[in-house]
C-alpha cells in the first residue's frame, strides 16, 4: 500500500482489481501443493528492468512444469506495466505467479477446463545501498532441493530453510552446496574471484539461471573479463580473492565472509566493484538516469 486509506491494486485473472477484493481458494493448487510458478521483476523509475527476460523466463518455467498461461507475451508486458502505473511504482518490485488453478484436492493434474490462475502485485523499496557497499556475510548449507531448480516453482521449503539456517547463523544468504559442489543461494547465485576471473555454477537443472547472473556475465565478456561456467568446491569457495551473490533484489552484492572466515582482506573486491558499476550502467541504459 503507497499510503494510508489507498488500496493497492494487484491483477488477478487478468484484471486490475483492489488487492482487498481477491480472495485464494482453499483449493487452488498453488496454495495446496505449491503447484505453480512465479518471477520477481525489478522496477526502477517505474520501468521493469530486464524486464523481457524475466517474463520470457516465466513461460519457460510453465513450459517446463506443463502449466498454460492463457496470455500472450504482449498481453503480459501491457499488464504489469500498467500495473505499475496504476500503482504508481517508481522503485521497486513487481511479483507475478501462475498456479494451476482450483480443482478438488487430487495429485493429478485438473481437468484441461479448469483455468490457470494469474496474479500479479508489486512491493515498494529502494536499492540496498548498504550490503551492495559493505558485502554480507554467509553460511554454507547443503542443497536438499529436487533436481528441476532451473523452474522458478513456488515450492521454496528448501529455500526457505536454507534462509532461515543463515539468518540463525548471524548470516543474510546460504550459499547451497551438493556433495561439496557450490551451486545456488537460497534467493540467488553465487560467482567467486579467483586470480581475476569470475566462476559461477553452469546453467543446468541444479540452479535457477539468473537474470542478474546472465547480465553480469555479459558485462564480463563486453569488459574482457574472463568467465568461467563451471562448478566450484567449497575449498575454492573458501580459498577465493572474492565471492559475490546476484539476484534481482540483492543485484551484485559482496560476500565478505562465509562460516565465519574472512574472504580476502574482508572488503568489496575489486572486481566486484568494477561488476557493480557495470550493473549500475546496464540499469541507467534500462531506465534512465537512476542511480544511488
Ligand atoms: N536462484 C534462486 C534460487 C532464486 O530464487 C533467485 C532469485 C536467483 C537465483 C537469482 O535470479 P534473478 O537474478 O533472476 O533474480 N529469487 C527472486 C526471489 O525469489 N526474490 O527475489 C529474487
Amino acid at each position: 500500500m503507497r499510503g494510508v486509506g489507498i488500496v493497492m491494486k494487484v491483477i488477478w485473472q487478468g484484471n486490475i482489481v483492489d488487492r482487498m477484493d481477491v480472495h485464494v481458494d482453499i483449493e487452488d493448487r498453488g496454495y495446496q501443493f505449491g503447484d505453480g510458478i512465479y518471477e520477481v521483476i525489478r522496477v526502477y523509475k517505474g520501468c521493469l528492468f530486464t524486464g523481457k527476460e524475466h517474463i520470457n523466463r516465466l513461460y519457460e518455467s510453465a513450459s517446463k512444469v506443463r502449466l498454460h498461461i492463457p496470455y500472450s507475451f504482449q498481453q503480459m508486458v501491457d499488464m504489469l506495466t500498467r500495473l505499475v502505473k496504476e500503482n504508481e511504482l517508481q522503485n521497486g518490485s513487481i511479483y507475478v505467479q501462475v498456479t494451476r488453478g482450483v480443482s478438488p484436492r487430487n495429485h493429478l493434474f485438473p481437468p484441461a477446463t479448469v483455468e490457470t490462475i494469474l496474479s500479479a502485485y508489486t512491493k515498494e523499496f529502494s536499492r540496498p545501498v548498504e550490503t551492495i557497499y559493505n558485502g554480507v556475510k554467509a553460511k554454507t548449507v547443503e542443497d536438499i532441493r529436487w533436481l528441476k531448480c532451473d523452474v522458478k516453482s513456488l515450492n521454496l521449503l528448501g529455500n526457505v530453510l536454507a534462509k532461515q539456517s543463515a539468518y540463525e547463523a548471524g548470516c543474510f544468504e546460504a550459499i547451497q552446496h551438493r556433495i561439496g559442489m557450490v551451486t545456488e543461494g537460497s534467493a540467488s547465485n553465487i560467482a567467486i574471484v579467483v586470480d581475476g576471473k569470475v566462476k559461477t555454477h553452469p546453467a543446468n537443472h541444479l540452479i535457477l539461471n539468473g537474470i542478474v547472473r546472465q547480465v553480469m556475465l555479459q558485462t564480463c565478456v563486453s569488459n574482457h573479463i574472463q568467465v568461467d561456467e563451471a562448478p566450484f568446491t567449497l575449498e575454492d569457495l573458501m580459498r577465493a580473492d572474492e565471492i559475490f551473490m546476484t539476484s534481482t533484489t540483492s543485484e551484485i552484492t559482496p560476500i565478505v565472509e562465509v562460516d565465519g572466515t574472512i574472504i580476502g582482506n574482508g572488503m568489496p573486491g575489486p572486481i566486484t566493484k568494477k561488476l557493480q558499476s557495470y550493473y549500475e550502467e546496464e540499469i541507467k541504459k534500462q531506465c534512465g538516469s537512476y542511480c544511488l
